[in-house]
């Protein structure tokens, strides 16, 4: 049921939603060990543009075990199919999607709580109006690809099949050295030319997909290989300007994902890294704010990681200490395959390593300053098991007096099916993000909000925020950030859970 906001502050016209509202914070000043809590309050004014967009999405690694999942499930979804399983029917659905799959709590009413579809609380895209393309460094076409990586069930493939096999990668940028040697074999799809001459083919690439689908805009996410980290030095990829010229020179040190990046933000499009590697270099940061464009990242957290940023900040708030993290797990399909090499696994140790950082900061009567608890990441490849992977982990904690309490976990998923959602929300949010402005008392042109888009954190293992932000990793806490920014674009304030109608006599 679709609903308007009755209030003096809230206004609809044709086009926006324009929202009048006061953000209340508390600043804490801090002098000579006394501390005082001050109540700000700053008044905001929002617009949200409501006419949705026609959206292109193009995926780098278009032919992986991602890329084809997502293709695939929003063909299932759009067709409505259904197929049959040795445990019964099953239908197409968005299961695991933020945006699609989850509710918000818009507010009480005579008979409790109402819930309503996330996805409505603005007017967001649906996932079946977003038009896809992509690149691949393997030529397979999109129903080969699919078959390669074994996420869906048989039946479904071959309803799928005519579908995804009018899909065919994009030639790409292939530079063997950042990713895992093992993956030479599929890389027979891939762009000549020097490092200049591959970022403006991938720029015309872009180009063309807009005017032949008669796009508005065009969000780019790579979801190809963990590359390994690139080098950050002076002069190479510190700035805009540097970053330019070493790709012109061809510096061997700018990566694949660095070199499209550029190209989406030359082109006026968001940018989205789903693996862990720092393609968003400060370079990168400052071209996206030159250009006024999104970026976001990095790593889709999507399984282990996503109960770690619950279970500890669960711990922590209740009081106990965990004091180590042991994060085992096993999959066998490509990404794992090239998770096997050293430097691939030391971008991903590094993404799934800081995600409780804030959590034990937050509580100095647990944790001394600089204290952590032992946190160790394991990831193994298993090709037997494919995409299904298999998750363990150890969460040791001191409980009162010298107590120890243990809590082990084992988790066995699809990893597409898992990260495949997650693509879908960080595209749709990302777009839906980029028709929000606001004005504040002191500005008189409408702003976007910061190029790093960090309200993208819910939905990243390792959440890129702008230089001298906090880094939010606590589940609920991105959740909340996300659910409350929206309700303040239609000047509806945060849920409190404070119930005090409920309390009083
Ligand atoms: P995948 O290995 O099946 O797919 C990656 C695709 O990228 C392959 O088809 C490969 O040929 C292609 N590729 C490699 N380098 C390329 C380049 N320079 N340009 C274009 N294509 C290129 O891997 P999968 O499972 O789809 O995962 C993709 C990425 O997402 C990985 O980096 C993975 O670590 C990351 N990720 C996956 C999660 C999951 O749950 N599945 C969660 C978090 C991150
Ligand atoms: C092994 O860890 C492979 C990885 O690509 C993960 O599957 C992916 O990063 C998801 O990690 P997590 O910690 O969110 O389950």
């Amino acid at each position: 049921m679709a609903f308007k906001v009755d209030s003096p502050n809230v206004s609809y016209t044709e086009n926006f939603i324009i929202s009048d509202y006061k953000y209340e914070t508390t600043e804490i000043l801090q002098d000579n060990g006394t501390m005082r809590a001050v109540p700000v309050s700053t008044q905001f004014k929002f617009r949200t543009e409501c006419k949705k967009p026609r959206v292109g999405c193009m995926l780098v690694g278009w032919g992986g075990n991602n890329g084809t999942t997502v293709t695939a499930a929003v063909i299932a979804n759009k067709l409505g199919l259904s197929w049959e399983t040795k445990t019964g029917m099953k239908h197409a659905n968005y299961f695991g999607s933020l945006t699609q799959a989850s509710t918000i709590c818009l507010g009480s009413g005579q008979h409790g709580d109402v819930y309503i579809p996330f996805k409505d609380i603005l007017p967001m895209i649906e996932p079946e109006d977003i038009v896809f393309d992509g690149w691949d460094i393997s030529s397979l076409d999109l129903a080969e690809a699919m078959e390669r990586a074994c996420v869906l069930d048989v039946q479904l493939q071959k309803q799928l099949y005519k579908h995804m096999e009018k899909y065919k990668p994009r030639p790409s940028i292939y530079f063997p050295d950042f990713i895992a040697a093992n993956q030479a074999d599929r890389a027979d799809n891939v762009l000549k030319g020097s490092k200049q001459e591959q970022m403006e083919q991938i720029r015309k690439d872009i180009r063309d997909f807009r005017n032949e689908n008669q796009l508005d805009k065009v969000i780019v996410l790579w979801t190809a290989n963990t590359e390994r980290f690139s080098d950050v030095r002076s002069g190479l990829n510190d700035t805009a300007a540097n970053l330019l010229t070493s790709i012109k020179e061809g510096e061997s040190e700018v990566s694949p994902s660095t070199v499209f990046a550029v190209a989406s933000i030359l082109e006026g499009c968001a940018y989205i890294n789903g693996s862990p590697q720092n393609t968003l270099v400060p370079g990168v940061i400052e071209l996206a704010a030159k250009h006024k464009v999104f970026i976001g990242g990095d790593d889709f957290k999507s399984g282990q990681t996503k109960i770690k940023s619950v279970l500890v900040d669960f711990l922590v708030s209740a009081g106990i200490k965990p004091v180590s993290i042991v994060s085992y797990n096993h999959l066998g399909n490509n990404d794992g395959k090239n998770l096997s090499a050293p430097q691939q696994f030391r971008s991903k140790e590094i993404s799934k390593s800081n995600v409780v950082d804030d959590m034990v900061q937050s509580n100095s009567i647990l944790y001394e300053e600089n204290e952590k608890p032992d946190h160790c990441v394991v990831i193994k490849y298993v090709p037997f098991v494919g995409d299904s992977k298999r998750a363990m982990d150890e969460y040791t904690s001191e409980i009162m007096m010298g107590g120890h309490n243990t809590i082990v976990m084992h988790n066995t998923c699809e990893d597409s099916l898992l990260a495949s959602p997650i693509i879908l929300d960080l595209v749709i949010l990302c777009e839906m993000c980029q028709r929000i402005n606001f004005k504040t008392a002191n500005s008189d042109d409408w702003e976007t909000f910061h190029p790093v888009l960090s309200i993208l954190s819910y939905l990243c293992k390792a959440p890129l925020v702008p230089s001298g932000t906090p880094v939010v990793n606590a589940l609920f806490k991105q959740r909340a950030c996300l659910e409350n920014i929206f309700r303040a674009c239609i000047g509806l304030p945060p849920i409190n859970h404070m119930t005090l109608e409920h309390k009083v006599s």
